[in-house]
């Protein structure tokens, strides 16, 4: 019985990346650091998930001697970045991707709840949310995200930890990512894997995945299919996860 869908953030709920990057610039540019991330120095850089621990990276490889200088103002560094990047999530108004709301609205209409388990900083999962979302309404029933859990992904630990807030086994529910990492996460977790490939992602192997589309599609629009199970018209609905689910071996 498919008791909850579990969904990943960036790249998944919405094409966040590139406000993360733009986020990024803006903090080096107001501390007056002389760096810059252009999108293909960024989707280099995404290969290491979490915005610390990938700030981090770009300093232990591009500025090691001084690293330890550096490396000390990274919190500094990365609080201002997610500030930044809440106000360009707030003006943007960043749409959800297709198919997300009406996949959404059909879970919560049928008593399905929903979850989500992230890398990204619990503030970014809460704005995304309130501009999406407005009047306070949470869809969610469990968030997990950034330094809750462990280990960030590809570590299972963030997919482990929605499942436990949630109360329920891996056999009950299916995962939404966009990234290779976020894959072996949910799969390390247990839990079948749906993928739609992200604007970041078009170069990540999606295997494991059991279906791997362009997006969960909308009626009259769509999604292009990428591997595995295929949707009838091209659309992910409720009715046809749980299709699939109930026929699982
Ligand atoms: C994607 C990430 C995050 C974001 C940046 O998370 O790896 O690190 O790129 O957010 P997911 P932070 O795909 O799991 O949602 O700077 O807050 O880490
Ligand atoms: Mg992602």
């Amino acid at each position: 019985m498919l008791e909850a869908l579990i969904f990943d953030v960036d790249g998944t709920l919405a094409e966040t990346e590139d406000l993360h990057r733009q986020a990024f610039n803006g903090a080096f540019a107001r501390l007056g650091l002389p760096w810059h991330w252009e999108p293909d120095t960024y989707a280099d850089l995404l290969w290491v998930m979490g915005g610390k621990e990938r700030l981090a990276h770009y300093i232990e490889t591009r500025f090691p001697d001084e690293a330890d200088r550096l490396l000390a103002r990274c919190a500094e560094i990365h609080g201002l970045k997610t500030a930044i990047y809440g106000d360009l999530v707030a003006a943007g108004r960043l749409a959800l991707r297709p198919g997300i709301r009406r996949l959404i609205a059909e879970a919560r209409a049928a008593g399905v709840r929903l979850a989500v388990a992230t890398t990204t900083s619990r503030p970014n999962v809460d704005r995304l949310i309130a501009v999406n979302f407005p009047g306070g309404e949470q869809p969610f029933d469990a968030v997990a995200a950034g330094d809750e859990a462990a280990r960030k992904k590809p570590a299972p630990d963030v997919f482990a930890l929605a499942l436990d807030r949630l109360g329920i086994g891996p056999a009950r529910a299916v995962a939404f990512e966009d990234s290779a990492a976020g894959i072996r996460s949910a799969l390390d977790a247990g839990l079948p894997v749906l993928a739609t490939r992200s604007r970041y992602t078009d170069d990540h192997s999606l295997d494991g995945a059991f279906s791997a589309v362009s997006d969960l599609g909308e009626p009259g629009r769509p999604h292009r299919h990428i591997a595995g199970r295929t949707w009838p018209d091209g659309v992910v609905t409720l009715a046809a996860l749980r299709d699939w689910h109930a026929g699982r071996p």
